[in-house]
């Protein structure tokens, strides 16, 4: 009986392996797990002031690379998703949570653009400048550490959750995704008290948090790769998209 089952399981094993190597089962089943169901927080960059958690204070921040702090989502579903209802949610290490109300429809395979506050451009011309965002934010975004989190409902997270992803036995209601993200100055803001398994650091007025591939296994450490708006062969394929861009797909993107 038991080499009955074994080389049962022996013969599903050979023809999936069969079937992999003829093409019959897309790639995406080899990977399954890796890729999101459902909107993704793509990429964040905040450069409005950078807070120290060790002295409690918020200094300006000058010269930033990019002209607004922003939060790029992505859809990956096949399918549009009406954002009606939804919030977009922000705290840095002081846990003081604001949100917007999202409205808008993010197209299958498209970005969709939330543009906070105007930061204190550079002057030398190594520019990204956001011309206009899906939607407007008027929030501030730290350059050293930041959470960012999307919700399918519209209830502010309470002071009391610092990691809304796993709030005391699992996430906070309504909870799509989120990102947490430290600074890069080692031992004053290289820790966030928030994120998916275990967090990037080294986030900068010059640098942006962004999934590779579109990735979300939840962990945002892996998922995530810092990308420095000093470079423009970095700006020119990270560079944040929004609705009328499009789909990624149809426009042949390195994801
Ligand atoms: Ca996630």
């Amino acid at each position: 009986m038991l080499r009955k089952v074994r080389s049962i399981s022996a013969f599903a094993l050979a023809a999936f392996l069969l079937s992999l190597a003829l093409g019959m089962i897309p790639a995406r089943v080899a990977s399954a797990g890796s890729s999101a169901g459902h909107v993704i927080i793509n990429q964040f960059y905040g450069a409005n002031y950078a807070y120290s958690p060790l002295s409690g204070r918020e200094r300006a921040v000058r010269n930033a690379p990019v002209s607004h702090s922003f939060v790029e989502l992505y859809n990956p579903t096949g399918e549009d998703v009406d954002l009606t209802g939804w919030s977009l949610q922000y705290a840095d290490a002081r846990n003081e949570w604001r949100k917007l109300d999202l409205e808008g429809v993010i197209p299958a395979g498209c970005s969709f653009l939330i543009r906070a506050r105007a930061t204190d451009l550079a002057k030398d011309g190594r520019l990204t400048v956001i011309q206009e965002g899906d939607m407007e934010w008027d929030a501030r975004f730290n350059s050293k550490g930041g959470k960012i989190v999307l919700l399918s409902n519209s209830s502010l997270i309470s002071g009391d959750v610092a990691n809304p992803s796993d709030s005391g036995g699992g996430p906070v209601g309504g909870y799509v995704d989120m990102l947490g993200a430290a600074g890069n100055d080692e031992g004053v803001n290289d820790t966030i008290d928030g994120y998916e398994t275990n967090f990037r650091a080294g986030q900068s007025k010059q640098k942006s948090l962004r999934r590779v591939g579109f990735k979300d296994t939840d962990n945002n450490a892996e998922d995530f790769a810092l990308v420095d708006y000093r470079s423009p062969a970095a700006v020119e394929w990270a560079k944040p998209r929004r609705v009328s861009d499009g789909a990624w797909e149809a426009a042949g993107l390195r994801r």
